[in-house]
């Protein structure tokens, strides 16, 4: 039975994230053992199946069609780019890919049935397939699941007060919604956010509160540090300390026991000793591949240097959960109903940076 609870406070949190260090690493490290084995990290291998141009006003976001930031737009891959990648990311030790695209929603229609080919193909290749593609309705998260998805990222981002400074074209209670519609299916929910945005620690343990008590907790946490972009209105953010970094693994790790914490967006910035000390606070997954989505990651070799020098090993794919089947499109159970996720329009108060669109748009 499991003991993992679901009613902690902001104010534990907190807490938790507040107590001296070494003793803060030992407890985490300590629930860590208890739950994962500590020399396996799970490597996931990002690719941004359809980048930029993106109609969403993300502050931290590069792929934000309004933002004039200098990364180069693609239309969808086609499945035999996308299986080519999966096949490299395969040699290379990853054990899952993870495709994104820079909607605001997934639409019905002939590009979500080229994604839908795209899991399945990647599914038969024997790696864990995951999706970030924006919000998503149920039947929508059903087909995806039925064509063999693992996993599906939706991230929070930040607490629901934060949330609202940094984004206007949807809601968290949208994000929450996507997160629902995936938990309906047996696709594992893989969810978490930025630290670095300005944020508060409270706001951090505010994120925390919103991940730890759903129930499940979600199978996979990301935490990512800004990577703060020029053109963005967040690009003069300073990059978060080592020991941010460290306190919110660590935290994450004692308030979610059993999910994967994922060193996520940030690693470039951060030493082999930093990444070691969040290995040991809990952190048992990362990004690999020389590009997050459309921004710089450590060099692969680099990473499995670092393995090696820790006695890290990947994990193998299909260890936490069985193999989702793959059902092919024409024996599908679900048709597309055409529907579109319902969003709502918070109010948001970053300035938008004039400054640095106009000087971008110079550069053109
Ligand atoms: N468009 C989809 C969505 O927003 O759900 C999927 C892709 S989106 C780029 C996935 C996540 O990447 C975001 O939710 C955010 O947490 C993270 N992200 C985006 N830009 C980032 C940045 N500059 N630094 C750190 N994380 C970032
Ligand atoms: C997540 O939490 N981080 C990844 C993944 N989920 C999709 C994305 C990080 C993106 C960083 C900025 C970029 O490369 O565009
Ligand atoms: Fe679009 Fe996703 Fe970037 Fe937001 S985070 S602007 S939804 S690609």
């Amino acid at each position: 039975m499991s003991r993992t609870r679901h009613n902690w406070t902001k104010e534990q949190i907190l807490d938790i994230y507040n107590t001296p260090l070494m003793e803060l690493l030992y407890n985490a490290a300590t629930i860590h053992r208890k739950h994962h084995d500590p020399n396996t990290v799970q490597v996931s291998t990002l690719l941004s199946i359809k980048t930029g141009g993106c109609p969403e006003d993300c502050g931290y976001c590069p792929q934000a069609a309004r933002y004039h930031t200098n990364i180069e737009g693609n239309d969808l891959m086609t499945v035999q780019q996308v299986k080519a990648q999966a096949l490299r990311a395969k040699s290379s030790g990853s054990s899952r890919v993870c495709m994104g695209a820079a909607w605001r929603n997934v639409k019905d229609g002939e590009e979500f049935d080229q994604v839908l080919e795209m899991v399945r193909t990647i599914n038969k290749l024997d790696m864990e397939v995951c999706c970030t593609l924006g919000m998503i309705t149920e039947n929508q998260a059903q087909r995806l699941a039925e064509a063999g998805l693992y996993a599906y990222n939706h991230n929070l981002d930040s607490s629901e007060e934060y949330y609202k400074e940094v984004i206007s074209t949807r809601g968290y209670e949208d994000r929450l919604e996507t997160i629902d519609n995936v938990r309906k299916t047996n696709v594992t929910v893989c969810s978490g956010g930025i630290i670095g945005m300005g944020e508060k620690e409270e706001d951090r343990a505010g994120m925390l509160v919103a991940l730890s008590t759903l129930n499940p907790q979600p199978e996979s946490v990301p935490i990512n540090a800004l990577v703060a972009v020029e053109g963005t209105p967040l690009e003069d953010q300073k990059p978060v300390s080592i020991w941010d970094m460290v306190r919110m693994v660590a935290t994450t790790r004692i308030v979610m026991p059993e999910t994967q914490v994922r060193l996520s967006a940030g690693r470039t910035e951060m030493t082999r000793e930093g990444q070691a000390m969040c290995f040991f606070a809990g952190a048992n997954s990362i990004f690999a591949g020389d590009k997050l989505l459309t921004t710089p990651n450590p060099d692969v070799n680099a990473d499995m240097e670092m393995f090696k020098l820790l006695g890290l090993n990947p994990q193998k794919p299909f260890i936490k959960k069985m193999q989702p089947e793959t059902v092919e499109a024409q024996d599908s159970q679900y048709q597309s109903l055409g529907e579109k996720p319902k969003w709502s329009r918070p109010e948001h108060s970053i300035e938008r940076n004039e400054e640095a669109k106009l000087k971008a748009k110079a550069l053109k």
